[in-house]
């Protein structure tokens, strides 16, 4: 068992995923008042892999850059609509 962990732990190493920066903006039409935003953007900044993101309640939409071996736009959209809040991809 130790040997099995020592081995993932070298391939991790080894051969590290190189992930790219992404930008994704997401349209979250639901979002009425502070308290949304302030659940959507709590709900983001739990995603690892989540880099600089901007909630903006005006827009209803949040701007999010994120390391793509991490996370993917899909979990992003998952996250918010399990915080409550239903996301599309805008671009
Ligand atoms: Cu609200």
């Amino acid at each position: 068992m130790k040997e099995l962990i020592a081995a993932i732990v070298l391939a991790r190493l080894v051969a590290p995923v190189w992930g790219t920066t992404r930008t994704v903006a997401l349209a979250i039409p639901s979002m009425q008042c502070a308290m949304c935003l302030g659940t959507v953007k709590e709900a983001l900044s739990k995603v690892p892999g989540l880099g600089k993101s901007t909630v903006s309640l005006a827009k209803k939409d949040a701007v999010a850059k994120f390391d793509d071996s991490k996370t993917t736009v899909a979990a992003l959209t998952r996250v918010t609509r399990d915080a409550g809040y239903p996301s599309t991809v805008e671009r």
